[in-house]
């Protein structure tokens, strides 16, 4: 097991898209590992390869209270979708930012599991909004592109003095 650093907005690798995975073998064990490590670490709901540096088509999710229901995607696609839902959402990549983004209510997902066998799920509320939010990333697409030039400059501009600070 090992804790990987998080990519932090607007590094540019997190607009990479991420390669479909070919083969579902040790490594790709491995970094799903890793990468829930690293989630529940952070501590998050979620994280996409992309974000830790990986770009190939991996997410784990666990919206559990007491963290046991991990979930773990490769090559997920969205099959079918419906409704639509606002919630505010957050990013690891984006941290200390919270804003509103409105997605679908359902979604069918297909993806194969850590064995490389292929399933399907159908997904409502927050464990909906997580693997949009996730697959986005995959797709090289922060929650914040999902909102107005003008808040992504806002919120750009908060971030570097929140880095001015910490430096
Ligand atoms: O931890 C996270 N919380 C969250 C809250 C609302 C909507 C989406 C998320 S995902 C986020 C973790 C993350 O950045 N995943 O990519
Ligand atoms: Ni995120």
């Amino acid at each position: 097991m090992a804790l990987l650093p998080i990519l932090r907005y607007p590094d540019p690798r997190l607009h990479r898209k991420a390669a479909l995975v070919t083969e579902v073998d040790e490594a790709i064990r491995k970094l799903i590992s890793d990468m829930a490590e690293t989630m529940y670490e952070a501590p998050g709901i979620g994280l996409a390869a992309t974000q830790v540096d990986v770009h190939k088509r991996v997410v784990v999710i666990d919206v559990s209270e007491d963290k046991s229901k991990l979930f773990a995607f490769i090559n997920p696609e969205i099959l079918d979708r419906s409704g639509e839902q606002v919630c505010e959402e957050g990013c690891l990549s984006v941290p200390g930012i919270y804003e509103k983004v409105t997605r679908s209510e359902r979604v069918k997902v297909r993806a194969l599991d850590p064995q490389g066998e292929p399933f399907t799920l159908e997904v409502e509320g927050l464990l909906a909004v997580c693997i949009q939010h996730e697959i986005d990333h995959l797709d090289g697409k922060v929650f914040v592109e999902h909102l107005s030039q003008l808040k992504q400059s806002r919120i750009k501009a908060r971030l570097a003095k929140q880095a001015r600070i910490t430096a």
